[in-house]
């Protein structure tokens, strides 16, 4: 896929605020500063697009993006920031949780895993949450320029054999580095195809009232 434009949309606490869902979208998410908002620059190629930060908890809101007037990104917040109250990450929980259970045109989650650790019981939780729901998601493991593709192969390997106790399958992954551009054709690719089966889905048009 060539990559055309890519905008900024808008930011949103509010579910019923998104654009309206007709148009495939694909929610990047993972774990307080395990790159999301840095792979979604680096895959546009847009440098600032996403606000990046080496503080955890940057990304607050809900971010859609366009790409090639045609398909959404969107940025979420990440989970299991420590510095956060208790409250704080229940609501996070709930607003994340409800948006990706509801949103109709949502193809893909993009589960960011940092490439350089262990297997973390958070991410897999994350992803049996996903398995319960039946939400479609793929793994990202990031940040893999840091060490040596030895190292980032053996956390892959366990984090699949984690993953595998509770699914039957292991899902679908990518090695990426913002970095040096690793992994973009093929995540990209990846959409692209989702992309070309599109049909927009029914929904409750009463229901949005999209900012934009
Ligand atoms: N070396 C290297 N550094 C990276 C890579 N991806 C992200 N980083 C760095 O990691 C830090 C966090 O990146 P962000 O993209 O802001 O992470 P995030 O997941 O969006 O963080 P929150 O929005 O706070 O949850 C920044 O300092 C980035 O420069 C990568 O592939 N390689
Ligand atoms: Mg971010």
């Amino acid at each position: 896929m060539i990559i055309k434009s890519a905008d900024f949309i808008c930011s949103n606490t509010q579910i019923s605020r998104l654009p309206i869902p007709i148009k495939p979208e694909f929610a990047f998410i993972g774990r307080s500063n395990v790159g999301k908002s840095s792979l979604i620059n680096m895959l546009v190629q847009k440098k600032g697009l996403a606000k990046t930060s080496q503080t955890p908890g940057k990304t607050q809101l809900i971010n859609h993006f366009m790409v090639n007037e045609l398909w959404y990104i969107v940025d979420l917040p990440g989970y299991g920031y420590a510095k956060i109250s208790k409250s704080k990450k229940e609501d996070w929980n709930k607003f994340i949780r409800s948006y990706l259970d509801k949103r109709e045109s949502l193809q893909c989650v993009m589960v960011l895993i940092d490439s350089r650790l262990e297997p973390q019981k958070i991410d897999l939780e994350f992803c049996s949450w996903l398995g319960e729901k039946g939400l479609p998601f793929v793994l990202v493991f990031t940040k893999a320029d840091k060490q040596s593709s030895i190292k980032t192969d053996q956390n892959i390997a366990k984090f699949r054999k984690a993953i595998l106790t509770t699914f039957e399958e292991a899902p679908q992954y990518f090695i990426t580095s913002s970095e040096t551009l690793m992994g973009r054709d093929e995540i990209l690719e990846f959409i692209d195809g989702i992309n070309r089966d599109f049909t927009p889905p029914v929904f409750d048009e009463e229901y949005y009232k999209p900012m934009k």
